[in-house]
């Protein structure tokens, strides 16, 4: 009987949240191209016979330019700390830089790390062979797995390697519990995933979602009725995300609907609404009612 905790550290973008959902085989975490997608430390449930392995999704870490970059920095620093084992994920096919070389530099040496060298699916061996070569010389990795959170390849042999590596003990969540994530956290994210994969430059990172209201899901009511504001840093960002004739929004509405409708198996009414909160990213009363 093992359990432990796990975490996916790395640069924005190589692929963490995307393996995670791999992993777990469901969709626990949002993912998009849009560096900093993650912005909290999200857990996952692998259960295999009276093993338990919780995966913990975390923000990539990058140089700061705002508090909030500074905050999701920490958030993934300080689960550094607190796991049995850690992946290291990088990106096999852009390879590894300096960005890697400092966050190797925090891997704490009395944990156990996994060099994990993702997005094999664009590039051919030799590129893989000379990535573990080049990540040997920034930590003492205790294994090295190439995979494909995209394709699967390799997902189930790196399970594998992280069972492995889980300290005995008892499981801590119900065999049913895939995420520790709550119903408003999970119907932001959605809402805001759809938001990222549509807006660019700054935009997408100007962008957080609060959910105010769930109505009916304890209830045997027809209809969920979720009430959502999304906020932005400036009003020129406002007019992008409503969109010609408030086209924008209601795509993004109509997308996200269809996910939380699949995530409580009911029909769901999804109102969504845009405020401006100045700067939000820099200012700590507003990351605070934001939940960052
Ligand atoms: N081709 C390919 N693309 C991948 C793979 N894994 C992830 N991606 C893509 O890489 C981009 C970033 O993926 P995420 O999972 O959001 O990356 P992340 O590391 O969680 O990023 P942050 O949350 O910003 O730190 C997305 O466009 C994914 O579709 C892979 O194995 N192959
Ligand atoms: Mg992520």
């Amino acid at each position: 009987m093992s359990f432990g905790f796990v975490a996916l550290y790395g640069r924005p973008n190589v692929g963490k949240s995307t393996l995670v959902n791999a992993l777990v085989g469901e969709k626990v975490a949002i993912t998009s191209g849009v560096a900093q997608t993650t912005r909290s430390a999200i857990r996952a449930v692998v259960n295999r016979e009276d093993d338990q392995l919780v995966l913990v999704d975390t923000p990539g870490v990058h140089k700061p330019v705002t508090l909030l970059g500074e905050r999701l920095n920490d958030v993934a620093r300080r689960q550094l700390g607190e796991v049995d084992a850690v992946c290291f994920v990088v990106d096999a096919d852009a390879g590894l830089g300096r960005g890697d070389e400092m966050l190797a530099a925090w891997l704490p040496a009395s944990t156990p790390a996994v060099c994990v060298l993702n997005k094999t699916d664009l590039c051919d061996p030799g590129r893989i062979a000379a990535q573990v070569e080049a990540s040997t010389r920034l930590h003492e990795f205790a294994a090295w797995v190439p995979v494909s959170a995209v394709s699967g390849d390799g997902v189930g042999l790196l399970l594998d390697e992280l069972f492995a590596l889980l300290p005995a003990g008892e499981s801590m969540f119900p065999a049913e519990m895939t995420t520790d994530q709550s119903d408003r956290h999970l119907v932001s994210e959605l809402v805001r995933e759809q938001l990222l994969h549509r807006t660019r430059e700054e935009v997408p990172h100007s962008i957080a979602v609060l959910v105010e209201e769930i109505e009916g899901l304890d209830t045997d009511d027809d209809v969920v009725r979720i009430e959502a504001t999304v906020y932005v840093e400036r009003e020129s960002q406002k007019g992008i995300v409503i969109g010609k004739g408030g086209a924008m929004l209601k795509e993004v509405g109509t997308h996200a609907r269809e996910q939380i409708e699949a995530l409580f198996g009911r029909r769901v009414h999804l109102a969504l609404r845009v405020k401006v909160s100045p700067s939000w990213q820099r200012r700590a009363d507003a990351l605070s009612r934001l939940g960052y």
